[in-house]
């Protein structure tokens, strides 16, 4: 053993030594690479100085400045901004607290917005074949506050600023007639929620403008259910059932928000029920459903032959809860169900409903506090709203 002493002093020598030879490897490097002098230096002071440059740079990151939603144009649409038209907003609706299980939701907005970095509204939608940006000013006017302590109030909310928005004349004009009831032409609203729940207010301002409408549901449940106390369960006599996010539906028929003689579809069903009275019911509420099963019965061009054939040549709301693709590409969410559609199979579905009239949709129960880190669900929401104003863009809301 060496004494202690000898052996410090050579760990001592043995750094410097290799220190003097990393210093000198530095330097060495550092040598080979010339400073820009004269004409060869770049300024960048002058690179960047004109105004166009700036301009452009600032409209085709995707993943810089504010985050809006595939970096639609930030607007205080309530606020200073009140005046500005355009032809579609993006709204967030936080809002989770009519939840059955998980709750987290409430950061859907953001979560999608995050999700649509690197997506960007005026990119070219390939299979699509449409750059949205041509066709529609769309906009992103952030989250409606929405309370936490009452649903009552909360839901309110959301109805009152998805009308004032819907209330507006739309930026642009097309030629025919337009399918408002009023014949002028209005904005479309894609909300992003949010639990299903938000639907129901949401659907009330569009039926006030359009009339009632034929809604394209994707979901893996049906959410029709009639509202009455869970089998069994305890319920304060007297007391109201308030509204939740597998009812919303009901209230939307007993409001006569839906088309009528069956025109709605759910699409992506394989929830258990609580018996087969709820298809029964399901089926009085106004729908007809096609089940995950059918992409492997019919495939996706028999889905979108389904939801053709269902819809008609009617005004379509799309509603779409992200737990109808499968949980293996879209965990994060409040009541996942396995067997589910693929990305591959909703975008081939989506650019099936080219031509269809869509009057507004959400895309509901992204609840990011759930998803990989990679953050495969909300890329995968945000890309599904990104294909959905592509329908928007293909098909103006005309007669
Ligand atoms: C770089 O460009 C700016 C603006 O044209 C000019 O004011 C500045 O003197 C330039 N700097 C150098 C080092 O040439
Ligand atoms: C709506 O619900 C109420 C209360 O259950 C009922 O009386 C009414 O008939 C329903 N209306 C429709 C159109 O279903
Ligand atoms: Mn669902």
């Amino acid at each position: 053993m060496m004494p202690y002493s000898l052996s410090s002093f050579l760990s001592v020598f043995a750094f410097l030594l290799g220190y003097v030879t990393y210093a000198r490897g530095q330097q060495q490097y550092l040598g080979d690479v010339t400073a820009p002098q004269g004409n060869d230096a770049v300024n960048f002071t002058e690179l960047f100085s004109s105004e166009t440059t700036f301009r452009e740079t600032w409209k085709s990151d995707t993943w810089h400045g504010l985050v809006t939603f595939a970096g639609a144009i930030p607007q205080r649409c309530f606020g200073s901004d009140a005046e500005l038209l355009f032809d579609v907003a993006v709204l967030g609706a936080p809002f989770d607290t009519a939840t059955s299980y998980r709750p987290g939701a409430r950061f859907g907005p953001n979560g999608i917005r995050q999700g649509a970095r690197r997506l960007g509204v005026s990119r070219l939608n390939v299979p699509m074949k449409i750059r949205v940006s041509d066709h529609l000013n769309v906009v992103d006017c952030g989250d409606v506050p929405m309370v936490y302590i009452d649903n009552k109030v909360a839901l309110r909310q959301l109805e009152l600023a998805n009308i004032d928005l819907l209330s507006k004349r739309s930026l642009r004009t097309c030629e025919g007639q337009s399918l408002a009831k009023d014949g002028k032409f209005h904005p479309r609203v894609l909300t992003l929620g949010g639990d299903h729940t938000i639907t129901l207010p949401l659907l009330r301002g569009v039926a006030g403008v359009y009339g009632p409408v034929s809604v394209i549901h994707f979901d893996s449940h049906i959410d029709t259910w009639k509202p009455r106390p869970i089998e069994g369960s305890p319920w304060l006599p007297g007391e109201e059932m308030p509204v939740n996010h597998g009812s919303y539906f009901w209230y939307a028929h007993n409001e006569s928000l839906l088309a009528p003689d069956n025109a709605n579809i759910h699409v992506g069903i394989r929830g258990a029920l609580g018996g087969w009275e709820d298809y029964e019911n399901d089926y009085e509420v106004g729908f007809v459903i096609s089940h995950a099963d059918d992409l492997e019965e019919i495939g996706w061009r028999g889905v979108v032959e389904k939801i053709r054939k269902t819809v008609g040549d009617n005004p379509v709301y799309i509603s779409l809860d992200i737990d109808v693709i499968d949980p293996g590409m879209a965990p994060a969410t409040g009541t996942p169900e396995i067997g589910g559609i693929t990305t591959r199979e909703i975008k081939k579905i989506l650019q099936g409903l080219s031509g269809l009239k869509i009057v507004g949709a959400d895309i509901v129960e992204v609840a990011p506090g759930y998803d990989t880190q990679d953050e495969i669900t909300q890329i995968a929401a945000a890309n599904i709203g990104w294909d959905i104003l592509a329908l928007m863009a293909k098909a103006p809301a005309v007669v």
